[in-house]
């Protein structure tokens, strides 16, 4: 190889003796986790295992510098750190893998992700803030490769600002003068996602302090760096990052090997320190790295590696390496460490049964109650036999899992179907206890619990008087974020022209000379990482304000969102929160990449947010102050031809709010309920005025919000009134306007009120064509609505609703 690794330390850290007997015994530890984790996984009683070994030393080294307060964002190999921090204790590991749902057994994710996914629990049960200084913060793993790096930028980035921003200096829980430094890990095949590139370089950019390590063992899953990358090198290829001597701008590269404990030492000293003080980011390609088990349970390495790899693995293995630098340095001899091994060994073997134990006990005592009842009811039943074939069945079970009793009762109820028994009420009232608990235990956490959830903000109205300027919808945007600016230091806008433009459509303009090249910035033309900035961010208390200029450039950013983002709070069962606003603008301009409505996409994806579609902007700076109120992340999209038209401003732009989830009359009619939003809103309300000239009434209801949706049943009432309705926006056909139809029609009930089918009426299936009158024939125009309510009373009166037109 051409790489010029970091050669052995040239000077003596002060690593004593305990200091190296420990980190050997973590590393020994972590190792023996692997291999009885694997076991676990073979013998059936855990479903997938990925585990870090051969990633061992790096991480021992990396643990040495990581300080509470400092963040990481990693991937699943870095269980050796969390254990050599202490923030994963080897039960709560071997808790995870067994899947035990419960967050005193697996903080990290409450039995929600597969092992190896750790996050620190920043919140209280009550959805507050804990003190991040106290702790040593991971954000929560993920399995998509490469995604740990959007987030990334943002907790680093996040140190900049507490450093720089005076008004920060009081958020004491948070940061200490933006000295902590935010720790990437990724693997070497992962390097050739995009999104790392993208997240290096904005770090870069933002001069932000991150220490990124690259495990590099030199595969993918199977795929070596050959196919990965050119040059088949990190380092070699992330040279044009590297600062020049006595500057600032830039990254320190380092490339060590993963084996060499005193070096991996040395290097992360001195990136860290560097990074910490001057927040110069840094970059350790950890080469030379070995995976003694292969890549996970799913398969075995030697498919794939050849067998002069797999010597050299075994030779190149780093704890092997560390046990014979250890003895070749005098540090302990063989002999003590075969017995540090042994006792390490069964301290590893005896939490994993204290782990399945505590995982297993409660779910054997409900298959006892259970037992139990059946017993009680069998010597009566016809079925006893069944039911007691059941019964055994539960209790022999030597991987006891609740699925199976659930079955189990569905069984044993069936069987009992036509029997009169007493007891048998007491199963059914078992069963019935179980749905809340597991809905609890799987299901909750979606949104905030906390007192700032977005659907506990009062509302508070606009208020007008004789003195309130009619203003364009842009200017009106510009006072509200003005106002969020001046009362919440915490609140930091930035996206693609927001700084010195003050966003395409004026909405910041004038805000970063008033509050600041940090509090107002520009970024990059950068989707997933300015979502990625945002999230950092709001996971080390900033409340961000992230621009996406263009809904249709959503999609760069929906992985991100999707996976991430929307599912943080869900998937560590309430321990972390990412209140992020994100603001776009879209609907209705012209062109395919600048009309687009892909609204239906985005509510799918993006359940655990609120998608909020705004017809005006007075709608959208209330939504605004209410997501700014609330710990939700929320996405508003705004209607992009609505910046120039014409708005009374209220006195209090500062603090009204819009609820989420709340529909709106906008006109009330007894005939059809016309429902939609966003700009379709014009339209729609154009088409219910011509409609008026045929004498028919319509009401016209919009949505505002698509997750949550309609709380409170608005749309329902209406439809009771009318018993006809159509749903309309621009989607594709089948997108968004079904999901409405769905939530009204179904889950509200509505089927009952219904006097005529129900309607949809959406965009074409295509995108939009350009010009005015591509986008005539491609998105429902006036004529169209008009035409869809008119034939629906046609239906019910052709005499009194003759179709004039064809
Ligand atoms: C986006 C995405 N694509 C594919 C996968 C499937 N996958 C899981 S791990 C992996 C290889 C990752 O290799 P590397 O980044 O070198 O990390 P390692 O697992 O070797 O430590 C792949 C392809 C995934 N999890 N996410």
């Amino acid at each position: 190889m051409v790489l010029k690794h970091r050669e052995k330390t040239t000077f003596h850290l002060p690593l004593d003796r305990e200091e190296i007997l420990r980190d050997y015994r973590i590393a020994f530890q972590s190792r023996q986790v692997s291999v009885i984790g694997r076991r676990e996984v073979l013998s059936g009683k855990a479903k997938f295992g990925i585990f870090g070994d051969g990633k061992e030393l790096a991480q021992i080294a990396m643990a040495k510098v990581f300080r509470k307060g400092d963040f990481r964002s990693g991937y699943y190999r870095d269980q050796t750190l969390m254990f050599a921090l202490g923030a994963v204790s080897l039960q709560e590991f071997f808790a995870q893998l067994y899947a035990h749902a419960d967050v005193e057994a697996d903080p990290s994710t409450g039995g929600r992700s597969m092992n190896a996914h750790f996050a620190s629990r920043s919140l209280n049960p009550d959805g507050s803030w804990r003190n991040l200084m106290e702790l040593y913060n991971s954000s929560a793993d993920m399995s998509p490769t490469g995604s740990q790096m959007p987030r990334l930028v943002g907790l680093a980035y996040a140190s900049r600002l507490y450093r720089h921003l005076h008004e920060l200096q009081p958020l004491t829980q948070f940061s200490h003068h933006g000295d902590e430094v935010a720790f990437g890990a990724i693997g070497n095949a992962s390097c050739a996602e995009g999104v790392f590139w993208e997240a290096v370089n904005a770090v870069g950019v933002l001069m932000a302090p991150m220490v990124l390590s690259i495990w590099d063992d030199g595969y993918g899953i199977s795929v070596t760096n050959e196919h990965q990358m050119v040059k088949q090198n990190m380092s070699e290829l992330l040279k044009g990052f590297q600062r020049a001597p006595g500057t600032y701008d830039g990254y320190d590269i380092y490339s060590v090997r993963g084996w060499d404990y005193p070096a991996l030492v040395e290097t992360y000293v001195q990136a860290t320190e560097t990074a910490r003080r001057d927040h110069v980011p840094a970059l350790i390609h950890v080469v030379e790295v070995t995976q003694p088990q292969g890549h996970s349970t799913s398969g075995s390495h030697e498919r794939y590696k050849s067998k002069e790899r797999l010597e050299w693995e075994q030779e190149f293995d780093c704890l092997r390496k560390f046990r014979e630098w250890i003895v070749a340095q005098g540090v302990a001899a063989a002999a003590e460490l075969d017995q540090l091994e042994r006792e390490d060994k069964l301290l590893v073997e005896n939490t994993r049964k204290a782990a399945w134990e505590a995982y297993t006990q409660p779910i054997r005592e409900e298959i006892q109650e259970v037992a139990d009842i059946l017993d009680e009811i069998a010597p009566g039943a016809a079925h006893a036999a069944a039911l007691a074939q059941i019964k055994d069945r539960l209790l022999s079970a030597q991987t006891p899992l609740r699925r199976d009793i659930a079955v189990g009762l569905r069984e044993a109820l069936l069987l009992l179907k036509d029997e009169r028994i007493p007891a048998k009420q007491v199963l059914i009232d078992w069963k019935k206890r179980q749905d809340p608990i597991q809905e609890e235990r799987y299901s909750s956490h979606l949104y905030s619990r906390s007192a700032e959830s977005a659907l506990n903000v009062p509302e508070i109205k606009p208020v007008y008087s004789e003195r309130s300027p009619v203003v364009h919808g842009f200017e009106l945007l510009n006072a509200c974020f003005d106002a969020m600016l001046a009362r919440d230091p915490r609140v930091i806008a930035f996206g693609e022209d927001v700084g010195r433009l003050g966003d395409v459509n004026q909405g910041f303009a004038g805000l970063q000379a008033k509050y600041g090249e940090l509090r107002v910035s520009d970024t990059g033309i950068r989707e997933t990482t300015i979502i990625g900035q945002a999230i950092g961010l709001a996971l080390r208390g900033l409340r961000p304000i992230a621009e996406i200029q263009y809904l249709d450039y959503v999609l760069y950013a929906l992985q991100i969102m999707s996976d991430d983002l929307v599912t943080l709070h869900w998937r560590t069962k309430g321990g972390q929160k990412a209140p992020v606003i994100v603001r776009t603008r879209g609907h209705r301009l012209e062109g395919i990449w600048h009309s687009g409505s892909p609204m239906a996409g985005l509510i799918h994806l993006l359940r655990g947010m609120h998608v909020l579609v705004p017809r005006n902007m007075t709608q959208a700076a209330g939504f605004y102050n209410t997501l700014l109120r609330s710990d939700d992340p929320g996405l508003v999209v705004e209607v992009l031809n609505g910046y120039r038209l014409k708005e009374t401003l209220p006195d209090n732009i500062e603090e009204f709010t819009i609820p989420v989830g709340v529909s709106e009359v906008l006109r009330e009619g007894n005939d059809i309920t016309l429902v939609t939003y966003g700009a379709c809103c014009r339209i729609v309300m154009e088409a219910a005025e011509l409609l008026r000239r045929v004498s028919i009434d319509a009401e016209v209801v919009d949505v505002q919000s698509l997750l949550p949706f309609d709380v409170h049943g608005g749309i329902l009432e209406s439809l009771k009134k009318t018993s006809r309705i159509v749903f309309i926006d621009e989607d594709v056909p089948g997108g968004a306007t079904a999901y409405m139809l769905q939530e009204v029609i179904e889950k509200q009930g509505g089927y009952a009120w219904l006097d005529s089918p129900p309607r949809t009426l959406s965009a074409k299936p295509h995108r939009p064509a350009y010009g005015s009158d591509g986008d005539y024939w491609s998105k429902p125009n006036v004529e169209q609505v008009f035409e869809t309510a008119y034939e629906i009373m046609h239906e019910v009166d052709p005499a009194h609703y003759p179709l004039f037109y064809r």
